[in-house]
């Protein structure tokens, strides 16, 4: 196996023995597989779509399969078995509507002939034999930039579906990934060529940003502005990790009245802010902190757990009878269920002790999502014009295991007190029960979201920028991200399409990066490795 795609990465090159995230070489196989499949998918829907052809099912499937793909989501190689097959059945009925257009259905690229062995054990062969999609035959850089490419769309993918779920949708978005994954192999394409169609992930990306960010305000209103227990209330309990709002809101739904408290873990914390969410009165707090944590944290939780999107790590023996999957995640061995119907995690939670007693243990505030900010945005600009903010940091991203994490922390402990921090993901429960304060009655620390809200983020900057009359650039604000998984990749490339210039990055740099490629990032956007807390806040400040 060889994989690289996320920010642990082994020895900063590769995994090629065993995944550190827990994945086995034929799961491995069967991911790259099933891109293998996909592009030859995303050629027939690109001649398609010349034909006037636009084939919903194939959209879906499309955002489906690369979000199996990202970074502890899909572990499991019956599920990656059924939708290769599935990918390969798509392939041939979208053919045949392609031929009755007049379109091209006949192409050099094997990916679009293939056909899938039956036995699992063959399937993983398959896989082994075609590795990554990259054009092997490429230079260094190109398969560099496919790479990159490619981790951003999975990135841009998993948005796209999350915006699908609440039914909302574009097809520039497929026809950007089918366009993209197509180009693949495509001798004719020059580096520069490479950059745009990298660069371009990140401009659709933002579009499907904002599509989920218009599903999510859309269905369950602006986050407003809430403090979250931290502790827990006697009685039985769930707990929601991963990301997906549908999810939750249809476990509220069906444990209404059931006597069951749902808790949430991770990147569900901001959900607390939706006002169609906050108001069933069993949605009561926040248990534990970031993915990495989970193998602690699972263990003593005292009722059922539902993963619902990344990151998932492999679930130990005291917690795997409890912890159930949905969506796209899924684990081997570990029960699935759907959102339709809940009833197992449900009746797993009854037969569960839940918490003993009431305990108080504080409580964080979130719901600071763009609408919350730019409701005050009249007071943030005369506390800036009266020099008590000088400055703005987002200190945002995915959180991981590396002791280098650290950095974000104490960054903003030791950010000075006339500054604010916007921060986002799940990077922030290294600080986020932080008392950092308020200046004029604006918290110091403000809470926009999960990963999934960076869109919100970069509406507040440019509502700032606007109030200043000044380009983002110019505004005294700096991004310091930590990445982890292929969200983060999307979410970079939306940035450096938007022209934002200076951001730290941490704490390692992709290893999928070659250094002619960081050369273009650092001479076109002074993309910088962040450095130690002092220096840095000392470069930014002074
Ligand atoms: Fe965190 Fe993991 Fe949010 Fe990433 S929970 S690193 O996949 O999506 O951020
Ligand atoms: Fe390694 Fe990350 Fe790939 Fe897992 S996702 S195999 S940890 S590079």
């Amino acid at each position: 196996m060889f994989c690289n795609q996320c920010e642990q990465t082994a020895k900063g090159t590769g995994c090629t023995v065993v995944g550190v995230c827990g994945k086995k070489p034929d799961i491995a196989a069967l991911q790259d597989l099933l891109l293998y499949a996909l592009k030859g998918l995303s050629i027939f829907a690109q001649e398609g779509r010349n034909q006037g052809l636009v084939d919903d099912e194939v959209n879906l499937f499309t955002y489906q399969a690369l979000f199996t793909t990202v970074t502890n989501v899909n572990f499991d190689a019956t599920r990656l078995q059924e939708l290769i097959l599935q990918c390969l059945a798509l392939r041939e009925k979208l053919k045949v509507q392609v031929a009755s257009k007049g379109g091209q259905v006949d192409f050099s690229c094997p990916s679009t002939t293939f056909q899938g062995a039956t036995e699992l054990a063959k399937l993983v062969e398959q896989g082994e034999e075609v590795g990554l999609l990259t054009d092997k035959e490429a230079n260094a850089d190109i398969q560099s930039l496919q790479a990159t490419m490619i981790y951003g769309i999975k990135g841009l993918a998993a948005y796209a579906d999350h915006a699908y779920i609440l039914g909302k949708s574009d097809d520039k978005v497929a026809a950007y990934i089918h366009e993209a994954l197509a180009s693949i192999g495509n001798k004719s394409l020059t580096l520069q060529d490479w950059i745009g169609l990298t660069l371009k992930c990140g401009e659709i990306n933002l579009l499907a940003m904002q599509l989920l960010d218009e599903a999510n305000t859309g269905t369950y209103g602006h986050p407003v502005p809430t403090s979250v227990p931290l502790g827990h209330k006697k009685g039985k309990a769930i707990l929601v990790s991963g990301h997906d709002l549908k999810d939750l809101e249809e476990l509220l739904k069906q444990t209404d009245g059931k006597g069951i408290y749902i808790y949430t873990h991770g990147e569900m914390l901001p959900t607390h802010g939706y006002p169609d969410l906050k108001k069933y009165e069993h949605f009561y707090g926040h248990y534990g902190t970031a993915w990495q944590n989970q193998k602690k944290e699972f263990k003593e939780f005292p009722g059922a757990i539902l993963m619902t999107t990344n990151c998932i790590q492999e679930p130990q023996d005291l917690y795997k009878e409890n912890i159930f999957t949905s969506g796209l995640v899924a684990w081997p061995g570990v029960a699935h269920v759907d959102k339709e119907d809940f009833t197992p995690l449900i009746e797993k939670a009854l037969t569960m002790p839940g918490f003993a007693e009431d305990e108080e243990k504080g409580q964080v505030l979130t719901g600071f999502a763009r609408d919350a900010i730019l409701n005050v945005a009249d007071a943030v600009v005369n506390e800036v014009k009266e020099g008590n903010i000088k400055h703005f940091f987002l200190v945002g991203g995915c959180d991981g295991a590396k002791p280098g994490r650290s950095y974000y922390t104490d960054f903003v402990e030791k950010a000075p007190q006339d500054t604010v921090i916007l921060t986002l993901a799940c990077g922030k429960f290294r600080f986020f029960d932080s008392q950092l304060g308020d200046i004029g009655g604006i918290p110091r620390l403000l809470d926009v979201g999960q990963c999934n809200d960076a869109y919100s983020a970069i509406q507040v900057a440019v509502a700032l920028s606007n109030a200043f009359d000044c380009e983002v650039n110019d505004l005294p604000l700096s991004l310091v991200l930590s990445w982890y998984e292929q969200k983060a990749v999307a979410i970079l490339l939306t940035l450096l399409h938007l022209g934002i210039k200076n951001i730290r990055i941490g704490p390692s740099l992709p290893a999928f990066i070659t250094p002619n490629v960081l050369n273009v990032l650092v001479e076109n956007f002074n993309i910088k490795p962040i450095s130690t807390v002092e220096e840095d806040l000392d470069a930014i400040l002074n």
